[in-house]
Order: structure tokens, then C-alpha cells, then sequence
């Protein structure tokens, strides 16, 4: 890059903020800089953004559309930069003025308006959907909440309200002119029509406004932009209303209007469990009513011919069944607003829509009573019915075989709505996340259905972009791959594979070490910022990052901590690498076990870093407010990822691809996709350990193992849990009682005493094999070789070209500057 760029650079940031804060750029301030440099990004990307759509529009080009209730995108600023191909340029006219650019992007407040892997998943998809040029758009809710903010104090956790939007968000637009009435409650009234069909009204019903707020979503340095559409709910109560009316009717208004705009309020902050609440379910009726009919109106805009020809138009994914809904009122919209009858609206929505299940968790499985259903969408309701009425009625018939087994399949069974049932008699594809995760869903969940629908059920194993999740987030390594294989990988993640070659090269090896070491030094820098812990950077950085949840085992990790200290306390002078655990994880707020595990981290952190025979050779760093942006600072500096889920639990995991990525080594259970990280790598680049799937599911059989004979027979064990139980971590002796009675009353439901001794010895071996630091560097160099397979640019050709059936649409550069 030439100074000449740079300076023309500054020249363009110093008029920028001369016009937007109406400061010279020695008069501005960190923020102002972020404000300015982030509007040059919204005018080199409005041209595209236009002939983006624009293209779609006029070539009539078939377009998937993502609907979530999730999008975790984090922050925009520095990815849009990279994307624009604007990055390197942009950071050093930041310097040159004299600011510290990571300082500066860290203005931008995070997105947070996903609970953790679906909605990150969702934000890779629209990053490798926009760099691949395809035609896809997400469709969300723009909550004025996102995920709370976590405080830690005195060891638990406090939540706090996330209000991102309390400075003005410069990457979205609202198109007032392009908002939607949604309908709630009222009657349902039928009538005939002259040609004898019927026809639908639909009376007194509660109207909300869907406005919505568009973010582009800025491809890899290619002409596309595409569009995550997020949905805001307003009153459509005028002002007049409130000027016609009686003192008291003022308040009622107002009453009204704060009810509506509850709608898009907040996110729900449980992931993996379902809760029956009313609110929740307006707002995934809000999300799906919006987005489709934004979707058929686009599609008659655009004199795509009869609806008929929707499913050749346009595939709508729904992630996971928040959003299945889609189903009944795409059916709706088709036969009371555009005429058509059962038959042709169902073939129709039956070919359209396709689902990805995220979850085997029976307690996530989303269930909505039928009253509660029938009273808020009352004509939704009576569309389910039918689904499930014909459904039944066809089971019966045509599979005899199945009749008992009726009640299972049924959309509406006792006095709930299933979700899962109804998405997948909705939609032409059913999708896992990762293979064990597919074949579970096959063979075991939803078997039954797999039985009926064998074509429909597929696997698209999840992946993540490789664009933030090295090439923005892990410079130095970036730089390095690039040195030695070229810029190919960037463009195509399975180029890494070339990195093969290097893994035993000595002079590689070694800068890979150093740049893993910086990486180190610098999240020991923050750590220390932000907790006053000093860690070691020549430890063993092992990392555990994700939503707390008894199933992901961080119970297992701080074992493993606990187990160290014990041995350390009857043994200073015992030779270990030292280690630095590293916890990153919220709990659902009314998660009381997970809530207890943060505080049992806590505890154990602060008797262990203080302890002089420790020597500083263990230590515990919990890291607050886990997101996106944090996730970023940890995962470069990651030697151990830890993926530990109970066996057949967790879905896939995509933290545990990230952290390949970046050169971590895995400890890892045979669950989600970590069995395709083993796969590739082979068993001598990771650290494999504990029941499989098979074996965790035989036994939940039977009704679980006896973890009390764990109890009984492993001292080790028993002392752990002992010390739990007699307050040896803590004030209180109550304090970790519920920990000890779930393990040893409820029958350790996730196994955790059943996998510590191979986890302890798995752990062993880790630490033999840090020792010897070529063998080491070698191992993380093949897996960051093999990890191109987890980009999710891979996830995405695999959707488009077995689901969507979708089209790569170049956008061309614009003639002449317009
Ligand atoms: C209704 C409450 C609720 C909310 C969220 C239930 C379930 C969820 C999600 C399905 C939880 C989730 O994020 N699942 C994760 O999805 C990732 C992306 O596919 C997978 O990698 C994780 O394994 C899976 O736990």
C-alpha cells in the first residue's frame, strides 16, 4: 500500500468527520473516528447495495430467504472493511493520526441479538451466502434488547439490560414504506363466495406495524451486498386517536402502544429450553407474518408469473422451528388473500420451505398449548388443524403400520402444538447440523418421520466464517499462512490443506510458535486489564467458551481444575506444565444449576491463583460477558479447546471449528461434529476421551449408570464431591450443595463422573505432548490445515446446490461512478 493511498485516506476521514460531528480531525475524538470512517464504509457499499437487488429484481434470479429469530452478528465495522477490501488501508490511516484502530472498532457495541451457536450460525451463513454471490437474505427481529449483559459479582452472575441501540446504529435503514400490519386475536368469519369457495374475514383483531430496519451484508471483496432484513413492531394508533379521546383513553393508548412495542422489546435469553410464554410466541408470528408477506409482495413486484411458480422463485429456510409458522401462513396467505385452494396452496408451501433442527434436547423441543395458539392466531389455528387432520387422516390410511404410533406423529396431541411435527410435515427438507447429529435425528427423534419422509432428511454439517474467524481476528497467523501458500486459501478455505506440507518445517513451526505466543501475551494483557489475574503466557492457555449448560460439561472442566489443585496440595513440588483455564459462558437467567456452576468457577479460581503452593502453576480466569467480540480476543489465543458435551447431546458445536482454525488442539468428546474434526485430523491430533453416543444412549435406556459405585471406588472422585459438600470451596457450607445432590441423588444425568477418569487421563497426555514443542506445533499445524472443511462457504455451496437448488448471481461493477 502506498502513502499516497493512506493519505488520500485520512484526507477522506477528516472530511467525514468534519461533516458528520463538525470537528477538525485534531479535534476528534476515538468515537467520532469510529462514526466517520463507518459512514465512508455506507457510501462505498450504497451503489452496490442497489445494484444488488436491483439485479435480482431484473433477472428474476431465485432467492433463499433465512428466517431466525437469532442473528448474533457482532461487529460490523472492521469485517466490513475487510470484506470492502478496505482494511489494511483504513488501519493504517487510523494510526497515522494517531489512534489505535481495535480501539477504535471497539466503539461499535456488539449486535447481540442471538443466545450462541444459532445465531452465530446464522451470521456466518449471511457472510458466506453475500462472498459466494448468492441471492440470500435473513429475516429477524430488531430487538431493542439483545442477550443480557453478564456481571459477575462476588461469583455470580447478575444480568444486566443489553440497550445496543442507545448510540445511534450506523449500519441500519429504516423503510417505514415498506411495513406490514400484522393481525393478532379477533374473529374468525366465514363466508361463501359466489363459486361456492369459502372465504375468510377477519375481525376486531389487535394490529401491531412491522417497520422495517435493513443491514447490508457486505460479500468479500465482490460487488455483492445483500440484506438482513430485521423486523420492529410500532402502534398504528395515530394522533389523532389520542387527541379525540377522553383523558383515560390517552393513558389506554399509551398502554397499547408500550404493549406492541414489547413485541420486538427483548430476546429471549434461554437457549436449549423452551418456555411456554405467550410473548415469545407473538414474536415468532410477528417475524414469520412480516417476512412473508414482504416475501410475496417483492415476488408480485418483481411479475414473477402465478404463484404456482413459487418454489421455483424463491426457498425460504427456517432455523430450527422458531420460525414454523412460516407454514401455516404461507398457507394462509395463499388461499384467503390470493384465492387458491388446499391442494394448490399446499403443494406450494410444501415446496418452498425447508427446516434445520439444532437440538435432540427433548426440553428444548418447542410445544405451544392449543388454547394459547387458538385465542392469539385463531386462523393459524385452524390451518394447523387441518394440516393435522389430513396428516392424521393419511397416516391412517395409507400406513396401517403406523396407527399406533399416531399420537407421536400428530401436529396437535395432547393439547399442544409440536412444532417439530408440524415443520417437518411442512417443508420438502429436514436438516441436521452435523452427521451424529443427523443420524441421531434419523434413527432415533424423529425415526418414525425419517420412516415416512426418507428423502426429506439430509445433513449440512455446520461451518464458520473463515473470513472473521481467522483471516480478521488472527492477523498474524493469517499473514503467516499467506507467506507460505499464497492468498488462494482466502478465497478457498480448502486450500489450507497445503499447509500439510509445512508441518514438519522447522522454520515454520517456529513462527507459527511465536505468533500463538503474541497471541497469548496479549489476552494476558486483557485478562489482567480486566480481572487483575496474572497469568503465565507460557502456560497451557485451555479454554472452555460457550452458553452454560449441564450438558456442555463445564462441570467436568472445573473437576479436572479441582482434581490439579488436590494433587498440587499433597504434592507442591509435583512437576506440571503450568496451565491457565480459561471460562467464558452465560447461564440462562433462571438456570439455577448452571448459575451455581459460575460461582463454583469463582470459587475455585480464588483459592486456587492465591494459593502459594501453587506457585502460580494453576490458574482460573473467568472471563465476564461472553460474546462475539470477547470470543474474538480468546479463540487466537486458544492452545486447548475443550468440546466436552455428553456424548450425542450437542448438535455440532462451531466454536470447536473456530478454534481448529486458529491452532488449538481438541479435548474432546465423540459428539457433534467433533467426530469430523477427528475424521480429518486422525487420533493423533486430538485428544479424544469418554462414552460415545452409543453407549450414553443405551444407557439412558436403562435408566442411567450408578454413579454412586463411581462414588465409592474413585477417591479422587469422592473427595471432590466431598469437599462440595462440606463447604471446602466456600463461606457457605450450602453453597455447591445442589451440584452434589444432582451428581449423587438425581444419578449424574450427564455423566460426569462416568468420563472423569478418561478426561483426567486424556488431560495427562495433553500435557506430555505440550511438552515436547515440535511434535506440538506440528499437531496444530495439521489441524489448522484441515479446518478449511469448517468454513461455512462450504456449509452454504452444500445448501444452495442439494436444498436450495440456487443459482450464483455475479453482480457486475458499476460503468461510471454514479
Ligand atoms: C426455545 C428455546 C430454544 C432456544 C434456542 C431452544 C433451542 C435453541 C437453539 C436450538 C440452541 C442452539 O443454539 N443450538 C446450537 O446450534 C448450533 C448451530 O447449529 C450447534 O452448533 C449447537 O450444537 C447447538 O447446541
Amino acid at each position: 500500500m502506498t502513502n499516497h493511498h493512506v493519505d488520500d485516506f485520512i484526507k477522506r476521514i477528516s472530511d467525514k468527520i468534519e461533516t458528520v460531528s463538525g470537528k477538525t480531525i485534531d479535534e476528534a475524538s476515538e468515537r467520532d473516528v469510529y462514526v466517520g470512517v463507518a459512514s465512508i464504509v455506507n457510501d462505498e457499499i450504497k451503489h452496490k447495495w442497489i445494484r444488488t437487488s436491483d439485479t435480482y429484481e431484473k433477472e428474476k434470479v431465485k432467492q433463499v430467504y433465512y428466517l431466525s429469530m437469532e442473528f448474533l452478528v457482532g461487529r460490523l465495522l472492521e469485517s466490513n472493511l475487510l470484506n470492502g477490501g478496505l482494511l489494511d488501508v483504513t488501519n493504517e490511516a487510523i494510526k497515522k493520526i494517531g489512534f489505535e484502530p481495535k480501539r477504535v472498532y471497539a466503539h461499535e457495541h456488539d449486535a447481540g441479538l442471538g443466545n450462541g451457536g444459532l445465531g452465530r450460525l446464522a451470521a456466518c451463513f449471511l457472510d458466506s451466502l453475500a462472498s459466494l454471490n448468492y441471492p440470500g437474505h435473513g429475516c429477524g427481529i430488531r430487538y431493542r434488547y439483545g442477550l443480557f449483559e453478564q456481571r459477575i459479582i462476588h461469583g455470580h452472575q447478575i444480568e444486566l439490560p443489553d440497550y445496543w441501540l442507545k448510540e445511534d446504529y450506523p449500519w441500519e435503514t429504516r423503510k417505514g414504506d415498506e411495513s406490514f400490519k400484522i393481525h393478532f386475536r379477533g374473529d374468525v368469519h366465514m363466508h361463501k363466495r359466489i363459486d361456492g369457495s369459502l372465504e375468510f374475514r377477519y375481525e376486531n383483531t389487535d394490529q401491531v406495524m412491522a417497520v422495517p430496519y435493513d443491514i447490508p451484508v457486505v460479500g468479500y471483496k465482490n460487488e455483492t451486498v445483500n440484506t438482513l432484513r430485521l423486523w420492529s413492531a410500532e402502534s398504528i394508533t395515530r394522533e389523532k386517536d389520542y387527541l379525540t379521546s377522553q383523558q383515560s383513553q390517552y393513558y389506554h393508548h399509551l398502554d397499547h402502544k408500550h404493549s406492541i412495542e414489547q413485541i420486538s422489546g427483548f430476546l429471549y435469553p434461554d437457549d436449549s429450553s423452551y418456555e411456554g410464554k405467550e410473548l415469545r410466541l407473538k414474536q415468532q408470528y410477528f417475524l414469520v407474518s412480516a417476512s412473508i408477506q414482504h416475501i410475496l409482495r417483492q415476488y408480485k413486484k418483481q411479475q414473477r408469473g402465478p404463484l404456482t411458480n413459487l418454489p421455483e422463485h424463491v426457498v425460504i429456510q427456517i432455523n430450527d422451528t422458531h420460525p414454523s409458522l412460516a407454514i401455516p401462513e404461507l398457507m394462509r396467505l395463499l388461499m384467503d388473500d390470493e384465492h387458491y385452494g388446499w391442494d394448490d396452496a399446499w403443494k406450494i408451501t410444501n415446496k418452498t420451505i425447508a427446516y434445520t433442527n439444532h437440538t435432540t434436547l427433548s426440553e428444548a423441543l418447542e410445544k405451544w398449548p392449543k388454547t394459547m395458539v387458538e385465542r392469539l392466531l385463531p386462523r393459524i389455528y385452524m390451518i394447523i388443524n387441518e394440516i393435522n387432520e389430513r396428516f392424521c387422516r393419511g397416516l391412517w390410511f395409507d400406513h396401517p403400520e403406523l396407527r399406533n404410533v399416531i399420537p407421536e406423529l400428530a401436529i396437535i396431541a395432547d393439547d399442544q402444538v409440536h412444532m417439530a411435527r408440524l415443520a417437518i410435515v411442512g417443508s420438502f427438507s429436514v436438516n441436521g447440523v452435523a452427521r451424529l447429529h443427523t443420524e441421531i435425528l434419523k434413527k432415533k427423534e424423529m425415526k418414525n418421520f425419517y420412516c415416512l419422509f426418507p428423502d426429506r432428511f439430509n445433513n449440512k454439517t455446520n461451518g464458520i466464517t473463515h473470513r472473521r474467524w481467522l483471516l480478521q481476528i488472527n492477523r498474524g497467523l493469517s499473514r503467516l499462512i499467506t507467506e507460505v501458500i499464497g492468498t488462494n486459501w482466502i478465497q478457498r478455505p480448502n486450500q489450507l490443506i497445503s499447509l500439510l506440507r509445512y508441518s514438519k518445517d522447522s522454520a515454520f513451526l517456529e513462527e507459527v510458535d511465536k505468533v500463538k505466543l503474541h497471541n497469548k501475551r496479549e489476552l494476558a494483557q486483557f485478562i489482567y486489564d480486566r480481572t487483575g489475574i496474572a497469568v503465565d503466557e507460557y502456560s497451557i492457555f485451555d479454554v472452555q467458551i460457550k452458553r452454560l449448560h449441564e450438558y456442555k460439561r463445564q462441570l467436568l472442566n472445573i473437576f479436572h481444575v479441582i482434581y490439579l489443585y488436590n494433587e498440587l496440595k499433597d504434592n507442591p513440588t509435583l512437576d506440571i506444565t503450568p496451565r491457565t483455564f480459561i471460562f467464558g459462558a452465560k447461564a440462562a437467567p433462571s438456570y439455577h444449576l448452571a448459575k451455581e456452576v459460575i460461582k463454583l468457577i469463582h470459587t475455585v479460581a480464588s483459592l486456587v491463583n492465591y494459593d502459594p503452593d501453587i506457585a502460580g502453576k494453576l490458574k482460573v480466569v473467568f472471563l465476564e460477558n461472553y460474546n462475539v467480540s470477547l470470543a474474538e480476543k480468546i479463540i487466537p489465543a486458544a492452545d486447548i479447546s475443550e468440546q466436552i458435551s455428553t456424548a450425542s447431546k450437542e448438535a455440532s458445536g462451531t466454536g470447536n471449528m473456530k478454534m481448529m482454525m486458529n491452532g488449538a488442539l481438541t479435548v474432546g468428546t465423540m459428539d457433534g461434529a467433533n467426530i469430523e474434526i477427528r475424521d480429518l485430523v486422525g487420533d493423533q491430533h486430538i485428544f479424544m476421551f469418554g462414552l460415545t453416543a452409543d453407549e450414553v444412549l443405551a444407557y439412558y435406556e436403562y435408566g442411567g449408570y450408578n454413579a454412586r459405585d463411581i462414588y465409592n471406588t474413585d477417591e479422587r472422585v469422592r473427595r471432590i464431591l466431598n469437599q462440595l459438600n462440606e463447604g471446602v470451596f466456600g463461606s457457605q457450607e450450602i453453597e455447591f450443595k445442589d451440584i452434589y445432590y444432582n451428581i449423587l441423588y438425581h444419578n449424574d444425568p450427564y455423566f460426569v463422573l462416568k468420563d472423569f477418569d478418561p478426561y483426567i487421563e486424556i488431560h495427562e497426555l495433553v500435557e506430555q505432548a505440550y511438552r515436547d514443542r515440535t511434535t506440538w506445533l506440528n499437531k496444530s499445524v495439521t489441524n489448522i490445515a484441515y479446518s478449511g472443511k469448517f468454513s461455512s462457504d462450504r456449509t452454504i455451496q452444500e445448501y444452495a446446490s442439494k436444498i436450495w437448488k440456487l443459482n450464483q448471481v455475479p453482480i457486475n461493477k458499476a460503468t461510471d461512478e454514479q
